[in-house]
């Protein structure tokens, strides 16, 4: 069921590689975007009503409120399956084992006597959280979102997910639990892009947030993207893929069961393993269709599989191999070859990279301690993952002294001329009346 692509003959290096002959879903979020800014423009002119108007509309249900009770949310914890609730204990732990060592720690350079640039690295005052909730009810997403976001030090964390028709109005009981769990007091029955909205421009309930962050679906994606400016956001994710670079030391049944793993996300998953060999690609394409008639959501899997995203690639040996990954730039790469540590400390693109049959994908989206919100669409070549980071802004503090400043002021002033923006020179100029050897205005 996976298709074919012969990379065999073509570039060997990444720059070379027409992308267009790679597997990849077309997502057109421009198409939305019409039907998205109408709803946004509701939300910031009348607030809570309107969102009350889109529950109805979108999501079936007819709400007094917005805002989750507290006492919503601590029900939800208590009546959480007690195996399920210490799973994602051990994922939090782990998550914060390797978020906490992201923080970046403040630096002073001391540029020249007197003179000194520190970079401060400071947390966005508050944030919105967007968790789906259609299909995708997802409690890792809000430990992956709100680990980083508490470890980075933001103040104040919002999560919107949509109300649910059969759980009252209220988002998912396992969505609600696992804020609980995670001390997050503060959680709306909103979704889509309404949502987006809801944190950029504020309600009666909700404070606007200087950034909304999390995945979502192309409204979602939409709104991000018509927003963006007013409110940060951290991108626009797309559907789940994984790559796997392997070669004949691959377990094919390792293999398919990861491609299967990830395709049962959507049906625009992309599954696609890259391989210069014959051998492995034809074994996998056979345990793949074995493995897929026992899966649950087999449909969902077949129609990802099938789809013009997803496919075998051969390549003619693993240096092209991985021209090929870096090129397409996969959101999670899995490395199944022999040393595959070497192999994958040459990987340039990739959102995470996943070493040898031990590290499948499955293991990072749930409890590896890495994040799973991963940049997509071949956007890894040129983003990171959702982190620490990704709350902190550095702020630039510049302290120089009067005489730091004058041992400089010759280059600036002339920098200025050469800009002919002389006023930023007599800026410089002004704070020395009567210079010994200060350059003149021409
Ligand atoms: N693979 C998804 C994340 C996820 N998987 C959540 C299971 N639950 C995108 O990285
Ligand atoms: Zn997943």
């Amino acid at each position: 069921m996976l298709n074919r692509i012969d990379l065999r003959g073509s570039a060997r290096s990444a720059d070379g590689i027409d992308r267009d002959l790679l597997p990849r879903a077309e997502l057109d979020v421009e198409a939305v975007l019409e039907k998205v800014r109408p709803i946004c423009d509701d939300v910031h002119h009348r607030g809570s009503a309107a969102l009350i108007d889109y529950a109805e509309r979108f999501d079936g249900v007819r709400l007094d409120r917005i805002r989750v009770a507290k006492e919503d949310l601590e029900r939800a914890l208590e009546e959480l399956d007690p195996e399920v609730r210490a799973a994602l204990e051990e994922s939090v732990r782990r998550a914060r084992l390797v978020h906490r060592e992201q923080r970046r720690t403040d630096t002073t350079v001391r540029v020249v006597p007197g003179g000194t640039v520190t970079e401060r690295w400071v947390p966005v005052e508050r944030v919105g959280l967007y968790v789906p909730g259609g299909r995708a009810v997802y409690p890792s997403s809000v430990v992956m979102n709100v680990v980083p976001a508490q470890e980075a030090g933001v103040g104040s964390l919002a999560v919107a997910s949509p109300p649910q028709r059969d759980h009252g109005g209220l988002p998912h009981p396992t969505i609600l639990a696992a804020c609980a769990l995670l001390g997050v007091e503060e959680v709306h029955a909103a979704g889509g892009a309404q949502a987006v909205a809801m944190f950029a421009y504020g309600t009666e309930d909700c404070r606007p947030a200087q950034m909304v962050t999390g995945p979502g679906n192309i409204y979602v994606a939409a709104a991000k993207r018509l927003l963006k400016g007013r409110i940060g956001i951290d991108a626009e994710a797309g559907p789940t893929e994984i790559a796997i670079l392997a070669d004949d030391t691959a377990d094919p049944v390792h293999v398919a069961a990861d491609l299967i793993s990830q395709a049962e996300h959507d049906t625009l998953a992309a599954a696609v393993l890259v391989t210069p060999s014959e051998a492995l690609a034809g074994k996998v394409g056979e345990e793949t269709a074995r493995q897929v008639a026992g899966t649950r959501h087999r449909e969902r899997v077949t129609e990802a599989l099938r789809g013009r995203q997803s496919g075998i690639v051969l390549v003619e040996d693993l240096d092209h191999g991985l021209a090929v990954v870096d090129a397409y730039a996969a959101e999670h790469l899995e490395i199944q070859t022999a040393d595959a540590a070497a192999v994958a400390a040459r990987v340039r693109n990739a959102g995470a990279v996943f070493v040898g049959p031990w590290s499948p994908v499955s293991l990072g989206d749930y409890a590896a301690g890495s994040n799973h919100v991963l940049p997509t669409g071949g956007c890894a070549c040129h983003s990171s993952g959702l982190s620490v980071q990704t709350f902190l802004r550095g702020i630039h503090v510049v302290d120089y002294s009067r005489e730091a400043l004058a041992g400089i002021a010759p280059q600036v002033i002339t920098l200025a001329r050469a800009e002919d923006l002389p006023a930023h020179g007599d800026a410089v100029r002004a704070r020395f009346p009567r210079p010994p050897q200060m350059p003149q205005a021409p």
